[in-house]
């Protein structure tokens, strides 16, 4: 995704205006320059938030270098009960700096701040404790070999870090997926660099400056601000230094990345883009399929990965999930974040709500009917500079389309109706994408059915987006490389080592 911003060399003679907020790149425990700054802007009125630093090469050479002496020093020393007891003491520090992190979220992404305090910030903390927990408890393989020729041996593997571990990370839940893949590669006893989004760079900025707090010694996490292609992002990818890259953001992204670690054969972990489908039989309790369907497609204003863009609804409640989840869609809230009314903030940005326009655009040249939304909506003065859009609903669209088959990753759905389950799954699965899809039925058995019949990572039912930190997450085709969750992440973020000894 592409930004609004602007890029200024920072030079003597061109310094940082004292008013604005420097945010500044967090290299072996200390504020660090960047090579010019970009604007960081608000999405909700368009004012500045901050000047960030972007790295360059030389700053993401000293950030691979800081991790590198950290894995060197105490931290790769320490035991895993040592760790898991730094990593719950983190999750206790998240909590005692809570309101800190709701206010650099939201002023990041200007989503309500009762949404950044029960999901974002909220599940920063949850996620230390969870992978402390799973660390703790984590066992490997062990065999007592015995041989036709009677040797006898005990085969045992132990866990190592994977080393250095870049965390490349999108804006739609900054912390929350930051500290989905900081947790578990610091259980595993990793060093880490993380390149947040050029959007959000605030809430891991402060996460580094709570992580000293808490205990953990400089230069095990190391933030670098930038870009990608030929920026913070680009240097720290191709780096000779790193050990892996875990990355969350766009399935083209994605591919990139895999070209940048594919000379020296680096693993990646990849949670990517979506195009996710929701089934509605008409056995399901319409009442709680609507509700369900209003927040799978537009919880974060449609900007989480999971989220539903594709409704196939069986013929006879189609009419009736139509006007129903309209009436859902019209009954949004956009405003301020501090408003507890408010159930819907921005989109992140210019350049994104540029995007979603465009699709808008597209569903219409397609021959959609538009049931709500569907454009810009007018807020008032003061708000007019913010991004803005309108929780949307569509039919008359169907798999053939554009709309119906790329991402658009806003608050954007299109109903279709089916007629028999075969026919469902058969649409649901009709994609390039593989994340996540949810089925709305009252028969149980069928709910069962058709969930593993998905052809997804995640499959709901009867409800969307209820999480177990400990099961896989990730996803299929163009959605993803692995899965992250319990076990699963540390899979990822250590390497087995086996001992064989000989009896
Ligand atoms: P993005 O791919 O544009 O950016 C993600 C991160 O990658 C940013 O930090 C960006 O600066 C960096 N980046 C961009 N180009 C790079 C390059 N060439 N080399 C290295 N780094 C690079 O994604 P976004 O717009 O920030 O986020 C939205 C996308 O993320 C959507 O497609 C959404 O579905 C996806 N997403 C997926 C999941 C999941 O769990 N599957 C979760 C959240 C978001
Ligand atoms: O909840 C999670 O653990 C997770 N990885 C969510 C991803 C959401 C995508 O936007």
């Amino acid at each position: 995704m592409t930004s609004q911003t602007t890029s200024l060399p920072l030079t003597a003679s061109n310094p940082a205006p004292q008013a604005t907020r420097q945010l500044r790149n967090f290299i072996g425990g200390e504020h660090v320059d960047g090579v010019r700054t970009f604007d960081k802007l608000n999405p909700v009125d368009g004012s500045l938030i901050a000047e960030v630093h972007e790295s360059g090469r030389h700053e993401v050479d000293r950030a691979v270098a800081a991790a590198r002496a950290a894995l060197d020093g105490p931290w790769g020393r320490m035991t895993t009960g040592e760790r898991a007891t730094i990593l719950r003491r983190i999750a206790d520090t998240i909590e005692r700096r809570f309101d800190d992190l709701v206010a650099a979220e939201v002023g990041d992404t200007g989503k309500p701040e009762t949404l950044a305090r029960d999901l974002d910030v909220a599940r920063a903390a949850a996620n230390f404790r969870a992978f402390a927990d799973v660390v703790s408890a984590a066992g490997l393989d062990s065999f007592l070999t015995e041989l036709p020729d009677g040797r006898r041996a005990l085969n045992y593997a132990v866990r190592k870090p994977l080393g250095v571990v870049a965390v490349i990370v999108p804006w739609n839940l900054p912390l929350l997926l930051l500290t989905w893949k900081l947790a578990p590669a610091l259980a595993g006893g990793n060093t880490v660099v993380v390149k947040p989004s050029e959007e959000t760079p605030s809430s891991a900025t402060l996460l580094a400056e709570i992580l000293l707090e808490a205990g953990l010694p400089a230069g095990v996490v190391n933030v670098v601000h930038g870009f990608g292609e030929d920026s913070a992002g680009e240097f720290l990818t191709t780096h000779p230094g790193i050990d892996g890259v875990t990355f969350t953001g766009e399935s083209s992204t994605g591919s990139a990345i895999m070209r940048a670690v594919a000379p020296r054969v680096r693993p990646v972990s990849f949670e990517l883009g979506g195009k996710n489908a929701a089934v509605v039989f008409a056995d399901a309790d319409l009442d709680t399929a609507i509700a369900g369907l209003a927040r799978s497609t537009y919880l974060n204003t449609g900007q989480v990965c999971l989220c539903t863009e594709r409704i196939y609804v069986e013929r006879a409640i189609f009419d009736d999930v139509a006007a129903g989840l309209a009436e859902q869609a019209a009954r949004l809230r956009l405003g301020r974040p501090e408003d507890p009314a408010t159930t819907t903030g921005p989109l992140i940005s210019q350049a994104h709500r540029a995007k979603v326009l465009s699709y808008l655009d597209l569903a219409q040249q397609e021959g959609a009917t538009l049931l709500a939304g569907g454009g810009i909506p007018s807020l008032g003065p003061g708000l007019d500079g913010g991004s803005w859009i309108e929780p949307t609903l569509w039919t008359g669209l169907d798999n053939s389309h554009r709309t119906v088959r790329e991402e658009v990753f806003g608050p954007v759905a299109a109903l279709i109706p089916f007629d028999t389950e075969e026919e469902a799954i058969a649409l649901a699965n009709d994609t390039d994408y593989g994340l996540a899809a949810v089925t709305w039925t009252r028969d149980l058995s069928r709910g069962h059915r058709v969930a593993q019949r998905m052809r997804v990572g995640m499959s709901w039912v009867n409800t969307w987006y209820l999480r177990d930190l400990r099961s896989p997450f990730g996803g299929v085709g163009l959605s993803g490389i692995g899965r992250e969750g319990g076990h699963h992440s540390l899979e990822f973020y250590t390497e087995p080592t086996n001992v064989c000894v000989q009896l």
